[in-house]
C-alpha cells in the first residue's frame, strides 16, 4: 500500500478544526486532527506545504518509521504546531492500519485493557447554587466524575464557566477578549465550593478542579493542603509547567493528586515530573503531543513511577481526537480518566463517529480503524473563522496566565 496523497481540511462548524485525510492506492483513507486552538492555520500551513509532498509514496503501515522521519527530519524538533501536524499524519496513519486489516485501533495497541473508558464531564455555573445544579445535572445523566467550576466573586470571568451547555468553550471569535482575574478572590472561594459539593454530593462522585496555570507553587501548595479533606481526583494545572521543578514545592505541602500536561508536546515536557514522582496524572494527548505513537510512550515512560493518564478532551479536540483517545484509553495499562466535553451538534454532523457514552464511560466501538469520518461537504459549509482564546489580567492590569 502507498499513500498517494492527503488533504488539509480547515472547517468551523461551531469552532475552528483541521483535519488531515490521508489517500492510498487502495481507496483506504485514514483521518486525523490538527486543530492548535487559537493558531490552526499555522498548523495547516506547516502540514500543506512541508508535510503532505513528503508523505506520497511512503508505506502507510510503517507509523513509526514515519514518525521518526517527520521528527528527526525536520531538524527543528518539538514545539506545539510541529507536535500537532506530527500527530495528525500520526493518527491518520493508525486510522489506516486499522481499516485495511479490519480490526479497530485499540486491537493494535495490544488490545482491550478495560470494557470502558471513564470519563469526567464539565459543570460550572455563574454562583454556587448554580454549579451546584450543573454537577447534579451531569450525576442525573450517569457520569461518575465531574470538573467543577465556578465564577468567583468579583472575578465574574474566571476560567471554565459557561459558553457551551454540557460544557465550556472559551475561544471566542474576533481577536481575544481579556478577563480579569484575582488570586486572592479565587483562594477564598474555591475551598467554600468544594466543600458546598462534598456536603450535597457525598464522596461518591469524583470530583476535579482545573486551575489552569494561575497560581504560584506555594499558593497551589496552600490550595491543595486546603482541599484536602474534600478529596478531589485532582487538582490540574495548578502552575505553568515550564518549570517541573516548581512541582517539588507544591509536593511537600500537599497530598491532593495532581494531573497536569494539556499543552505538553513531548515526552521530555513531564520526563522530570513523572521520574520524580511529583504528579498524579499526565494529560498530554493524541493531537497535541505526537499522536497515538508518542503518547504510548509517554504512558509507557509513566507506569513504573504509577502516574496515570489523563487525557485532555475539550472541545477543541476534533471528534477524530477523541476517538483516537479512546482507542489509546481503552489499551494502556496505566489509564487514569478521560476528559470528555460533548461537541455541537454541528460538530458532530460534520465527524459523524461510533464512540458513544453510557453509565460514565466511553466506548469507541468495534468498528475497523479509529471509528470516525468527515463530511467534506458539509465541512465546506462552515468556513474557518479568525478565533482566538482569551489573555487575562490581573486587577491591575499586569498580564497573567490565563
Ligand atoms: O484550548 C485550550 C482549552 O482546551 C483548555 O483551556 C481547556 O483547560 C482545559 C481543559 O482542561 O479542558
Ligand atoms: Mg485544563
Amino acid at each position: 500500500m502507498k499513500i498517494t496523497g492527503a488533504k488539509v481540511i480547515v472547517c468551523s462548524p461551531g469552532r475552528n478544526f483541521v483535519t488531515l485525510k490521508v489517500h492510498t492506492d487502495e481507496g483506504v483513507y485514514g483521518l486525523g486532527d490538527a486543530t492548535l486552538n487559537g493558531r490552526e492555520l499555522a498548523v495547516a500551513s506547516y502540514l500543506d506545504d512541508h508535510v503532505v509532498p513528503l508523505l506520497v509514496g511512503r508505506d502507510p503501515f510503517d507509523v513509526e518509521d514515519c514518525w521518526q522521519y517527520l521528527y528527526k527530519g525536520a531538524y527543528w524538533r518539538r514545539g506545539p504546531v510541529t507536535m500537532t501536524a506530527i500527530a495528525a499524519v500520526d493518527v491518520a496513519l493508525w486510522d489506516i492500519k486499522g481499516k485495511a486489516l479490519g480490526t479497530p485501533v485499540y486491537n493494535l495497541l495490544g488490545g482491550r485493557s478495560r470494557t470502558g473508558v471513564l470519563c469526567y464531564g464539565h459543570a460550572s455555573g455563574a454562583t454556587l447554587e448554580e454549579t451546584v445544579d450543573a454537577v447534579a445535572r451531569y450525576l442525573d445523566l450517569g457520569y461518575r466524575a465531574v470538573r467543577a467550576q465556578c465564577s468567583v466573586p468579583g472575578v465574574p470571568s474566571a476560567y471554565g464557566v459557561g459558553g457551551a451547555e454540557l460544557g465550556y468553550e472559551p475561544a471566542t471569535r474576533g481577536l481575544p477578549s481579556e478577563d480579569a482575574w484575582s488570586t486572592e478572590e479565587y483562594l477564598r472561594f474555591v475551598p467554600r465550593l468544594f466543600e458546598r459539593l462534598r456536603g450535597e454530593f457525598g464522596f461518591d462522585v469524583a470530583l476535579l478542579h482545573d486551575a489552569h496555570h494561575r497560581l504560584t507553587p506555594i499558593e497551589a501548595g496552600w490550595l491543595g493542603r486546603r482541599l484536602e479533606d474534600c478529596r478531589l481526583f485532582w487538582l490540574e494545572d495548578p502552575v505553568p509547567a515550564e518549570l517541573q521543578d516548581s512541582f517539588r514545592l507544591i509536593r511537600e505541602h500537599t497530598t491532593t493528586p495532581l494531573a497536569v500536561g494539556e499543552v505538553f508536546n513531548s515526552l521530555y515536557d513531564c520526563q522530570q515530573l513523572i521520574t520524580e514522582q511529583l504528579i498524579d496524572y499526565v494529560r498530554a494527548t493524541v493531537v497535541h503531543a505526537g499522536g497515538i505513537t508518542h503518547l504510548r510512550k509517554i504512558a509507557a515512560l509513566a507506569e513504573p513511577y504509577h502516574v496515570r493518564t489523563g487525557c485532555h478532551g475539550a472541545t477543541d479536540l476534533s471528534p477524530v481526537s477523541m476517538a483516537a483517545a479512546l482507542h489509546f484509553d481503552l489499551s494502556v495499562h496505566n489509564f487514569g480518566i478521560q476528559e470528555y466535553m460533548r461537541h455541537s451538534a454541528d460538530t458532530d454532523a460534520v465527524f459523524p463517529h461510533a464512540y458513544r457514552f453510557a453509565d460514565g464511560y466511553l466506548h469507541p466501538g468495534e468498528g475497523p480503524g479509529l471509528g470516525v469520518d468527515i463530511d467534506e461537504h458539509l465541512a465546506q459549509r462552515h468556513p474557518y473563522v479568525p478565533a482566538y482564546l482569551p489573555v487575562a489580567r490581573r486587577l491591575d492590569g499586569t498580564v497573567h496566565s490565563w
